[in-house]
């Protein structure tokens, strides 16, 4: 149609029934519409066969490490896919065996991998297919995706056997509360910051006070069951239920109160929660889940909290309302695996959910719901002594536009066992470096080792150090960290040159401070705000307009 409402090759159709009134309804309308649409949604003879759907999708990325193709093929108008004709290829291999069924005027051809995906690989698939016409017209499609960059847990991760105490179901909790009006970021590094007591409150200059109310000590819990956390559930809330697990699905889980919230201030905001467990884990494939608002991050490490050495098994870091992140992890062997889940929250909602997909029917379940046997175990106690851990490093690793003068540091936090102060040794860029030069404090459970090295570090260079320690097991065990960080191109910057300093004892170090010199002129700048009216103005000033020959005085109020 001219207007455009119609698309070219769409058949139409216009009609009318006289014998009714406008507004009268009569049944032999209706016969006569439906009619009317088969016709007009019929396909039009002309109509080319044509790929209906393709799976994974093009362009898709964190696709399945176990995802299968799947092509659907659509019959045209007089022509049909000649189901002899179909041939699929994945990264130019034939993808054998293909399974082609055809049911109505859909051609599905669906083939499965016979290893898994790589992580973050990527990878092109190509239909071919022919038509039923004489001669036939040969149709092919050509589509790329990228798999998920999935984990891989090693067999030497996994707790020893009799080291986790399978009378102990559940998760081990600490979660911190903030200020309620802290306006904390939502992002990873606020979370652990808040989590491991250096995110530094503003106001105070001191750590961030935690308001959450119970645990022992403060902010410690016990998740004895399943992780189905709800603000809303807690006093005052309004018992709104959110996520994939409510009241309400089946089978029935009320969602639970977050421990601890909300806190003294009677607030609901600005929290971050550590959840620790030991997962029971089968070999192979095993797809995670996190239901949250805001973001979480899920690690795992045998010296659990080292940021050194964890590995990353899903994120999502931001804000969000209540959504789903899944994530695929490959397990060497069976065993039980230490977790660190990492959760916060900035304002508005709160919740979290752990579970996972059981990966034949897609189903979400509750990691440690014990009604279900295809729900993961998991325990939280663990007799395994965890070794001191490095918690921050500076410049961080992989950092590019790091400061010239920037000092290094890394802060260790002692866990079931202590770091050996004596045994601290730093390497910058491979040069061992003198004790005398390395600053090694203790304070409480936390060592922190400062390093400053001497001038500037050149610019655009790649830094390399490594700190090596022991703990205080017998015997003991030694640790080895390395780290890179870039320096800035800080070569167009202006220099300073030396022979602007001030001369050795020229400065009166007593006078701190500032000195001022005001002028002020009781008309307007000649050149207003612009270099170097203002300059004039100081130096050497502009003539009275009102007094021929005289400088315009100074009106500021002495
Ligand atoms: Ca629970
Ligand atoms: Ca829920
Ligand atoms: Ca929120």
């Amino acid at each position: 149609m001219i207007d455009g409402s119609v698309t070219e090759g769409r058949k139409v159709a216009w009609f009318f029934n006289a014998s009714t009134g406008v507004g009268a309804l009569n049944a032999d309308a209706y016969a006569l519409f439906d009619s009317a649409l088969a016709w007009a949604l019929s396909v039009p003879p002309t109509a080319p066969v044509t790929v209906r759907s393709l799976s994974p999708g093009a362009g898709q990325v964190g696709v399945f490490p176990d995802a299968s193709l799947r092509v659907e093929l659509k019959d045209g108008g007089s022509t049909q896919v000649d189901t002899n004709t179909v041939s699929l290829k994945l990264d130019a291999n034939p993808a054998t065996p293909l399974n082609t069924s055809k049911s109505g005027t859909i051609t599905t051809l669906t083939f499965t991998p016979p290893a898994l995906f790589l992580p973050g690989s990527a990878h092109a698939a190509t239909v071919v297919f022919s038509d039923t016409a004489a001669p036939p017209k040969s149709f092919t499609n050509t589509w790329s995706f990228t798999v998920e960059n999935y984990a891989t847990l090693p067999g030497s991760f996994a707790r020893p056997a009799g080291t986790v105490d399978i009378n102990s179901p559940g998760f081990t909790v600490f979660v911190h509360q903030a200020r309620a009006d802290a306006g904390l970021p939502n992002n990873t590094q606020r979370a652990e910051g808040q989590l491991r007591s250096y995110l530094i409150d503003w106001m105070t200059g001191a750590p961030y006070v935690n308001h959450v109310v119970g645990g022992t000590p403060q902010g410690s819990f016990v998740d004895a069951d399943v992780i189905n956390w709800n603000q809303e559930l807690g006093t005052g809330g309004t018992g709104a239920e959110i996520g994939n697990f409510r009241t309400t699905s089946t089978p029935s889980f009320p969602d639970e109160a977050i421990p601890g919230i909300p806190g003294d201030e009677d607030s609901t905001d600005n929290i971050a929660a550590e959840l620790v467990t030991f997962l029971d884990l089968p070999a192979g494939l095993t797809r995670l889940g996190v239901n949250s608002d805001e973001g979480f991050r899920v690690t795992s490490e045998v010296h659990l909290r080292d940021v050194a050495r964890e590995l990353p098994l899903g994120v999502f870091s931001g804000s969000r309302g209540a959504g789903d992140t899944l994530f695929s992890v490959f397990v060497e062997s069976a065993g039980l695996y230490p977790i660190r889940l990492i959760w916060y929250e900035g304002v508005g909602a709160a919740n979290l959910e752990f579970f996972s997909v059981d990966i034949p029917s897609g189903q979400k379940l509750l990691i440690n719901d014990r009604s279900n046997a295809k729900a993961l175990k998991a325990y939280r106690a663990s007799t395994f002594a965890l070794a001191p851990i490095v918690q921050r490093l500076g410049p961080p690793p992989d950092i590019a536009n790091v400061n010239g003068s920037a000092e290094i540091l890394a802060e260790l936090r002692d866990q079931d066992r202590a770091v050996d102060t004596n045994s601290v040794s730093l390497f910058f860029n491979d040069l061992l470096i003198l004790p005398t030069m390395v600053n090694v404090s203790k304070s409480g459970t936390v060592t922190r080792i400062t390093y400053d090295p001497p001038g500037l570090l050149p610019a655009n260079s790649t830094n390399q150090v490594t700190l090596a320690f022991r703990d205080n097991a017998v015997p003991p065990n030694s640790f080895t960290n390395s780290w890179k960080f870039v320096v800035q191109d800080y070569t167009g910057f202006p220099v300073i040159p030396p022979s602007y300093k001030m001369p050795a004892g020229s400065v009166n170090l007593t006078q701190i401070g500032f000195s001022n010199r005001m002028h002020q002129l009781d008309f307007a700048r000649p050149g207003g705000n612009n270099l170097p009216a203002p300059e004039l103005q100081l130096d050497p000033g502009f003539p009275d307009p009102s007094n021929p020959g005289q400088p315009a005085p100074n009106v500021i109020d002495t």
